[in-house]
């Protein structure tokens, strides 16, 4: 594999793995303020980038390379309201975006073509990962114009199925 590539793709475990600490640092924040379904949502999203970063090391080493591993930085978490903390993981969704279609536009250049079919399945994840949290984001600026609580919210999130802890 192109030396660059790998360097890159050993990066982007670090990033898969620091997205899953920035969550675990959500989900202190809204355990904290007493917010159990957001929590909920957020831990489940811990469980999906430690599932992103297992993707990448199986594959590496499936093609007998050689993974390094860096330190994970501790995330920022001066957020100032749910609202904010969601926004900063909308941001950070779409900063992974970008990393992921670097990773494919590099895997392209160099004709790997394993590479290029492996990171598809990450190119539609980040759809679905950014969705989620603009979802998210839009239910609760819909509580000012429902004149609604954002603690419905949470009771809702709770109660969905959808996340498992
Ligand atoms: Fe791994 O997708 Fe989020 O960060």
């Amino acid at each position: 594999m192109d030396k660059n590539l790998l360097e890159n793709l050993s990066l982007q475990i670090n990033k898969e793995l620091y997205s899953a600490y920035l969550y675990f640092a959500m989900s202190i924040y809204f355990l904290e303020i007493n917010m159990e379904g957001f929590a909920k949502v957020i831990k489940n999203q811990i469980k999906e980038e430690l599932n992103h970063a297992k993707k990448i090391y199986n594959y590496l080493l499936s093609r007998d390379e050689e993974i390094i591993l860096n330190d994970i930085k501790a995330p920022d978490t001066n957020w100032i309201n749910p609202y904010d903390t969601i926004k900063s993981a909308l941001e950070h969704e779409k900063t992974i975006t970008n990393d992921i279609k670097h990773l494919y536009e590099m895997s392209k250049e160099t004709k790997d073509y394993a590479t290029e079919v492996f990171l598809q399945w990450f190119i539609e994840e980040q759809v679905e990962e950014e969705s989620k949290f603009r979802c998210l984001l839009d239910k609760i600026e819909q509580t000012k114009n429902l004149g609604c609580e954002i603690i419905h919210i949470d009771r809702n999130l709770k109660l969905d199925e959808e996340y498992i802890e």
